[in-house]
């Protein structure tokens, strides 16, 4: 197991960087962190009222100058805030300038900082110095990318709670019952004779099973985590005229591709996002599926096919007004082997029910034109998703692991357990079952970062944008 070892990695430096997202704005931000943090900016920064930072008290808003002090040139007008260790984001003296927003005035002010000594920080170094300084723990320091790149409310309420530490709260529980398991095996080893109050074998195998209970329902947790966290895709597919354009603008409720009553219309695939309970869905029209000469149609329909296998769900529609042909068979046949929604449109101009006779199941009678049966396509899509994660009801709703690495060690864990139980049933030497009992608590340690490696905590801070 790879011993912890980054903590003394280069962490008395002041790191700098732009906090804001390039591109124009009402403000930037500039931020720093370190020791030296409040002496750079006050190198840079002209207060109105002509105080030096340092003077300043902590978690306070001053209003100045930034100033070069080699031209003497006023370089923006901004308020600087001073927070002072250790009641910061870092654990660390942390310093942020706000400026005027555009690119210009803030790279102008970093420039000047980094001039005065502080250096650029990495992606995702002021995260990394509050778990390093241990403000946070690295399950919560994961859990601040997920807000960031939350794509629903459910994904970001999950990710908030993760940054409250309710998955570290319950991790850290199971790991004393293990460290308790450890201490009693490692007991019966020093002296084999039992003393009253060590836990007899039962009592070991009545909680590797209890904790081993706790941890599949958690693993298990993951595929619906990783629902409300990723998103699904949803491939609209069908024969040429059918209505799928109408279908993704009667989802998104927008215009947003080109409906004609000219069959081949929608030639690229059209992609878009909507919300559905919670769910990020990534939705996509595509051409439809049907031989042709004109090359870009049938660039349009190997696209098509390609997003069939792609995509998450299929809904594949058929067209009400018209009786079922040849195509239509082919179309179902190629997403037999997917998970598909059967789609009946135009059913405001329906003939008589040639469909019924297919049991196609979910099948979901639409009309893109008037928006009738939209509402529960969106039900159909959600419900079909969430059936298929397997977990419906297992998991509360606040505790699902949206993390592989997360479901990685906890699944590393449980086999660790398995290992130990069968060990003590088979009268293994202790020496050995204390090994793998002690296996079980590293990798649950590993998810809050008790047990790391640099390599580990290196891919996970670089997935963080710069400035965070
Ligand atoms: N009556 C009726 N016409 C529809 C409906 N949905 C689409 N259409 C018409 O069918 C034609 C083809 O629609 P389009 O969305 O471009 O089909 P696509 O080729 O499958 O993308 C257009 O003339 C639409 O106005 C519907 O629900 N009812
Ligand atoms: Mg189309």
């Amino acid at each position: 197991m790879p011993v912890f070892t980054a903590v003394m990695n280069h962490i008395n430096d002041t790191i700098a960087a732009i906090s804001t997202p390039p591109g124009e704005g009402g403000i930037g931000i500039v931020r720093l962190s370190g020791s030296n943090a409040v002496l750079i900016a006050d190198k840079v920064f002209v207060s109105s009222r002509n105080k030096r930072l340092a003077e300043l008290k902590s978690h306070s808003l001053t209003h100045g100058f930034v100033r070069d002090n080699l031209s003497n040139k006023r370089i923006d007008e901004a308020l600087v805030t001073v927070m002072r260790a250790p009641r910061t984001y870092t654990r660390e003296d942390v310093v942020e300038i706000n400026c005027h927003g555009g690119m210009n005035a803030v790279k102008a002010v970093m420039l000047l900082v980094l001039k005065e000594g502080a250096r650029i920080a990495e992606p995702g170094e002021f995260t990394k110095r509050a778990f390093l300084n241990g403000r946070i723990d690295l399950s919560q320091a994961e859990a601040v990318i997920d807000i960031i790149r939350a794509k629903s409310d459910r994904a970001e309420t999950l990710a908030l709670s993760q940054l409250e530490g309710r998955l570290s709260v319950k991790i850290s529980a199971l790991r004393e019952r293990l460290t308790e398991l450890c201490a009693h095996i490692e007991a019966h080893i020093d002296f084999p004779e039992d003393g009253p109050e060590t836990m007899d074998k039962s009592g070991m195998t009545a909680t590797i099973d209890s904790v081993k209970g706790e941890l599949k329902i958690l693993s298990s947790s993951y595929e619906q985590g990783r629902l409300f966290r990723e998103g699904i895709s949803v491939a609209i597919v069908g024969k040429p005229n059918v209505g799928k354009s109408s279908l993704l603008n009667a989802l998104l409720e927008k215009d947003r591709a080109i409906v004609t009553e000219i069959p081949g219309t929608t030639r690229d695939i059209i992609e878009d996002s909507l919300n559905i309970n919670g769910l990020p869905v990534r939705i996509m029209d595509t051409a439809g599926i049907r031989d042709s000469h004109d090359l870009a149609e049938i660039e349009g329909v190997r696209r098509s096919l390609k997003a069939i296998d792609g995509a998450d769900i299929i809904i594949a529609v058929l067209d009400a007004s018209k009786p079922m042909d040849g195509a239509d068979e082919e179309l179902l046949e190629k997403v037999r082997q997917k998970r598909a929604i059967y789609l009946l449109n135009k059913i405001d101009n329906a003939v008589a029910d040639i469909h019924a006779s297919r049991q196609l199941s979910p099948l979901v009678r639409v009309s893109a034109k008037t928006g009738e049966g939209i509402e529960r396509l969106k039900e159909d899509i959600y419900s079909v998703c969430l059936a298929n994660s397997g977990t419906e009801g297992v998991a509360s709703e606040e505790l699902l692991i949206t993390n592989l690495r997360h479901k990685q060690a906890i699944d590393k864990a449980v086999n660790a357990l398995e290992e130990t139980k069968t060990g003590l049933q088979s009268d293994l030497h202790l020496d050995f079952v204390a090994v793998s009992a002690r296996e079980s608590l590293d990798c649950l340690g590993e998810i809050v970062g008790a047990v790391t490696s640099d390599d580990i905590l290196n891919r996970i801070f670089s997935d963080f944008c710069i400035g965070k």
